[in-house]
């Protein structure tokens, strides 16, 4: 069935014939408008999280283990599988748990936009499998001397959340800065009925801070830094929470911007980031043994990046590399105190070291037609520096040595053609990645999901995957219209595999699974998404997306979305602003019972919010209040860790001030 729906692609596309238009050079990325300086009558809720926003996206979902820092998945595959950069930098969470994605690690005011690439097309920044999202921070302003400031605050009542922010930007011909502050601080939420979710509050604060300069004309030099700190996290469907979330991101970057030249743009950073993670059980009853588990993640690394165009073609090269190190422990206080405690590394100081070359080409066939060819090559090293830990891991595989190098490979290729209304593309790719440091070196790490100890495999083949990608849209004065549809073929697919026989460490445990690979899977998901313009003050969008996973033995693959659906009517006039929307899954009948999955029953959820633009001495106020949930229904979906239910109904109200 899957083969068939490809043919019909193929049969469509070429079908349709070649001929003359104008053609602008495109990019099938798709962005999401994030921030808090510029902020949209557009958005139903401004003040969302970065994952509200992300999750808009038609190729990304979230896995929940809470009300904070949801782990996004890019064509329903999860972070090892994925590449999720800050403006081209790398960052790695610090909890073995995956309790801390990198999008946990900013706010929306410190981005301008959200860059989602689809599979090898998010290459450019490092390996992927699935695809890439890279966060934008604001990028250079210069223009007539003009400072600006904002305030934003914000209540959602289904947590008792309260949103504050404030933020300035300064701007004149040869500098520009943005400083800004955000914080939340919520309580446990309600699902339906008032039913209160223990565990499931949290509190951060947020601090940014950019400035750029531009001397000679062409040449800028810009630092950036971002300080986060999550405190008092719960994570209602896992068995612990987090004391302590924290994150120093910090960049320098040099541009060189030549004119009238054939390079268009010389761009290199330098960057470091330090993450820390403390995980708490204390205020867990019933804790059987109290645990100590932190975790701390550190990474330096560079890109130097050059744009150049020849006649039609459009040539991007990027030098890469970092410099990573992953280090989780966990210590056990037996409830008898005169018993020893308990000392491992779940991460043994693993250290990566990665250097890459990609080189891209787009160019223009005719008026009507492009490719693009992009290729990569890295070379990747893992090292274990706990001689402690390399002793551990070597119970499992005695033969295994400190060091393990891989060679890691992309190429990709993209047309594009475009005529009148209509608009199409196919493309195909191969790429592979390294196993994550749990999949590699990982001691000990429960999934309480499928409660299962992990141990790692530092044996695994590279996974890789072999793509095919196609859309197909309309575009009029009043209508857009666009069909997608991308297919994985992953090989050594890595999964965990059941050890017979070993006692879990984790008390309650069912056993221990040790990371393997299955021969393949296969991955599909099509999407369609319309935008119509019923009247100029009218909007009606609406999304829909099927996706199915399956290994070579026809098992469903975990955390797929059943067929889902969003819905919704903008109206915008002059100074205010409405929007009503609905959104839902099917039920997810296809659920991957060896992973521990279970059906999911099918919801619809209508949301509703009005906005208005107020005006005075100077200062513009956007206010925005709406309901989420309105009929408080009781849910839970295929990506809700545990099955924890999705909060009842919300009232919230944002209000941002700019002058
Ligand atoms: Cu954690």
């Amino acid at each position: 069935m899957q083969k068939l729906t490809v043919l019909f692609f193929f049969v469509f596309f070429f079908s349709k014939g070649f001929a003359q238009d104008s053609l602008q050079s495109h990019h099938i990325q798709e962005v999401i408008v994030i921030g808090t300086t510029k902020v949209s009558a557009k958005e139903a809720k401004p003040l969302s999280s970065i994952d509200e926003y992300l999750q808009k996206s038609a190729k990304i979902d979230m896995i929940k283990r809470g009300a904070y820092a949801w782990e996004p998945l890019i064509n329903n595959m999860p972070t090892e599988r994925t590449l999720v950069t800050i403006d081209g930098m790398r960052i790695f969470g610090a909890c073995t748990d995956k309790m801390d994605p990198v999008t946990s690690y900013i706010e929306v005011s410190n981005l301008s936009e959200a860059v989602i690439s689809s599979g090898q097309q998010g290459s450019s920044h490092g390996s992927t499998i699935g695809g890439a999202i890279d966060l934008k921070r604001p990028q250079p302003f210069f223009g007539p001397e003009k400072w600006n400031f904002n305030i934003s605050s914000g209540f959602e009542s289904v947590n008792q959340q309260k949103i504050f922010g404030a933020g300035t930007t300064f701007k004149n011909e040869s500098f520009y800065t943005d400083v800004n502050f955000m914080s939340r601080d919520a309580e446990n939420y309600m699902a339906r009925n008032h039913t209160e979710i223990p565990f499931s509050q949290f509190k951060k604060i947020n601090l940014s801070g950019i400035s750029g300069f531009k001397f000679g004309g062409n040449k800028i030099l810009e630092g950036s830094l971002i300080y986060d700190k999550a405190t008092d996290v719960g994570y209602p469907a896992l068995p612990m929470d987090v004391s302590l979330a924290e994150a120093l991101i910090t960049s320098l970057k040099f541009q060189v911007l030549p004119q009238n030249s054939s390079i268009h743009s010389w761009e290199t950073k330098v960057y470091y980031n330090s993450v820390t993670h403390r995980m708490d059980d204390t205020k867990r009853p019933a804790v059987p043994i109290h645990m100590d588990m932190p975790g701390w993640s550190t990474t330096a690394g560079y890109y130097s990046q050059l744009k150049m165009g020849f006649a039609d073609h459009h040539f991007l090269a990027n030098l890469s590399g970092y410099y990573n190190k992953s280090t989780a422990e966990m210590t056990m206080y037996p409830t008898d105190i005169s018993e020893p405690l308990m000392f491992m590394y779940t991460w043994p100081k693993v250290q990566t070291f990665y250097q890459g070359l990609y080189l891209e080409d787009h160019f223009l066939l005719n008026e009507n037609s492009e490719l693009k060819f992009s290729a990569s090559v890295g070379f990747h090293r893992n090292n274990v520096e706990s001689d402690f830990g390399l002793s551990s891991l070597q119970i499992f595989y005695p033969e295994m040595t400190s060091d393990k190098n891989r060679i890691l490979k992309n190429f990709a290729a993209n047309f594009r053609f475009a005529k009148n209304i209509w608009e199409f593309g196919l493309g195909a790719g191969y790429g592979d990645r390294a196993p994550s440091v749990s999949e590699g070196y990982g001691f000990y790490l429960f999934n309480s999901f499928e409660k299962y100890d992990y141990i790692g495999n530092p044996d695994l083949k590279n996974e890789s995957s072999l793509e095919a990608n196609a859309f197909m849209g309309i575009k009029k004065e009043n209508v857009a219209s666009k069909i997608s549809l991308s297919y994985f073929h992953i090989s050594n697919y890595i999964v965990g595999e059941i050890l017979p026989g070993l006692a879990p460490m984790t008390i309650g445990a069912s056993g221990v699974k040790k990371y393997g690979a299955l021969d393949f899977a296969d991955i599909l998901n099509i999407s369609w998404t319309s935008d119509v313009k019923l009247f100029p003050f009218l909007k009606w969008n609406t999304q829909l997306v099927y996706s199915r996973g399956r290994d070579f033995e026809k098992n469903n693959l975990p955390f797929m979305s059943p067929f889902s659906y969003s819905s919704s009517l903008r109206y915008i006039q002059n100074k205010f602003s409405a929007e009503i929307s609905a959104k839902g899954n099917a039920g997810h009948r296809d659920f991957a019972a060896n992973y521990g999955e279970t059906e999911t029953p099918a919801y619809t959820l209508a949301n509703g919010s009005i906005g208005y633009i107020f005006n005075f001495s100077g200062a513009k106020i956007l206010a925005k209040a709406g309901i989420e949930n309105i009929f408080d229904k009781y849910y839970t979906t295929y990506s809700d860790w545990n099955k924890i239910p999705r909060p009842g109904r919300n009232f919230f109200l944002n209000l941002n001030i700019n002058f």
